[in-house]
């Protein structure tokens, strides 16, 4: 295929060149996604950036305007009003998406309008309705009005949909307005307005367990050892700057694992990365705590997240939540136990359970840990997806 054609199926792109963005537009997009086609040689999927928050403009059609008309053709007489109505305009919707998990989309297109009715036309033609649009989001997306405080939707199930913006109504034409006393009607309506409006989307993901603990803990050594995610890994802190899933499985149950950045003392008063990445676990229904074995001082740090977690509040101080004593390979056996004492003395109360030796790295452990977890999982409703059609 010459450059010029395949520059002509990419041009919607956003981001020259990122065919991957394709494959995940908000909108309705008739293009195909690029590797379907004949352009050379396969590339890796592009690395698709986190975003859990996004504000954008949306407007919502106007309706198509009445028409005044009257018929007139040969040997017809008084042939009356036949001006149509309007079409309505287009509504604009969020629909919750579950092959998406970030709002990266929204990072570059932000406004987003739905079509204007066409107006009513002679021979009682109504105007065609306005084009209505979807803005497709992850599953776990709230909708804010502008303030971003008052929640306005939250789609948390697959297919979850809600109206954002009425489309306006289209006039009436004269037909309509034909009575015994009004035969002639020289009156139509305009169409109605569309209705801007301003949003903010923001996603929580949807998991069963959340990693907190200081950073460096093995909070993703963790996630990597007990799922399929491949989250960056390393001995500086703040390696992780956006939540990775994965889904692990213990005795045949799979569980969904959120692996969030670290928290630090101060992180609600924004130190660190700040602690707004804590909304993520607020949706799960158990919060595994990791604690660095090889730290000089575990009990002050596992009072640090306790602390951090109460500061941000939201209902996730009370949530159950499992410590565990990770990095046992590198300490010796004594340690361990002496440790795991100091933990025990230092739990507030909202732990279930005491504190459990694993390594993350090893994988000893690990299998105990997720079992624990298992025991304090809200079963997750199986949302049955639509029968399957050829
Ligand atoms: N010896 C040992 N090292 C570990 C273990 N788990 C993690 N590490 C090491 O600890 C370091 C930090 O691990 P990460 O998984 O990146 O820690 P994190 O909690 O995700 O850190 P942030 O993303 O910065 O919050 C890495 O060098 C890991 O190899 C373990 O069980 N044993
Ligand atoms: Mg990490």
């Amino acid at each position: 295929m010459d450059r010029r054609r395949r520059s002509e199926l990419c041009c919607n792109l956003e981001v020259p060149g990122s065919c991957s963005r394709l494959w995940s537009r908000p909108s309705f997009s008739t293009a195909r996604p690029c590797r379907e086609l004949d352009v050379g040689p396969r590339r890796e999927p592009v690395q698709v950036k986190f975003l859990d928050e996004a504000k954008v403009h949306l407007r919502s059609g106007a309706g198509g305007k009445g028409c005044v008309s009257f018929r007139r053709e040969a040997h017809v007489e008084f042939g009356g009003p036949d001006g149509g109505d309007g079409g309505r305009g287009g509504d604009v919707w969020a629909v919750a998406d579950t092959d998406l998990n970030t709002l990266i989309d929204y990072r570059y297109r932000r406004h987003f309008a739905a079509g204007d009715g066409r107006p009513g036309s002679g021979r009682s033609r109504s105007g065609r309705h306005g084009r209505t649009i979807e803005l497709k989001v992850p599953q776990g997306t709230e909708i804010l009005e502008e303030d971003g405080r008052t929640v306005i939707a939250d789609l948390r199930h697959r297919d979850d949909r809600v109206r954002l913006a009425v489309g306006g109504n289209g006039g009436f034409g004269n037909l309509h307005f034909k009575s015994a006393t009004n035969q002639a009607p020289r009156r139509a309506n305009p169409g109605q307005a569309g209705v801007e409006r301003t949003v903010w989307l923001r996603l929580k993901v949807i998991a069963d367990v959340g990693l907190v603990g200081l950073p460096n803990a093995g909070k993703s050594t963790f996630l990597a050892a007990t799922s399929n995610a491949r989250p960056r890994i390393a001995d500086f802190p703040f390696t992780t700057t956006h939540p990775n899933l994965g889904m692990a499985e213990v005795d045949g149950q799979e569980l969904v694992i959120a692996d969030i950045p670290g928290l630090i003392e101060g992180a609600h008063q924004g130190r660190g990365i700040g602690d707004r990445f804590l909304r993520h676990v607020e949706r799960c229904s158990v919060l595994l705590h990791l604690v660095d074995g090889t730290s000089d001082d575990i009990a002050s740090d596992c009072r640090t997240i306790v602390r951090e977690l109460a500061a941000y509040g939201q209902g996730i101080e009370s949530k159950p939540r499992i410590v565990a004593l990770n990095k046992v390979d590198a300490l010796t056996p004594d340690d361990v136990t002496r440790k795991l004492a100091v933990l025990a003395g230092s739990l507030v109360g909202g732990e279930v359970g005491p504190a459990l030796p694993v390594s993350a790295v090893a994988g000893s452990g690990v299998a105990d840990v997720l079992r624990a977890v298992r025991t304090h999982m809200v079963p997750a409703v199986v949302e049955e997806g639509p029968p399957w059609q050829p």
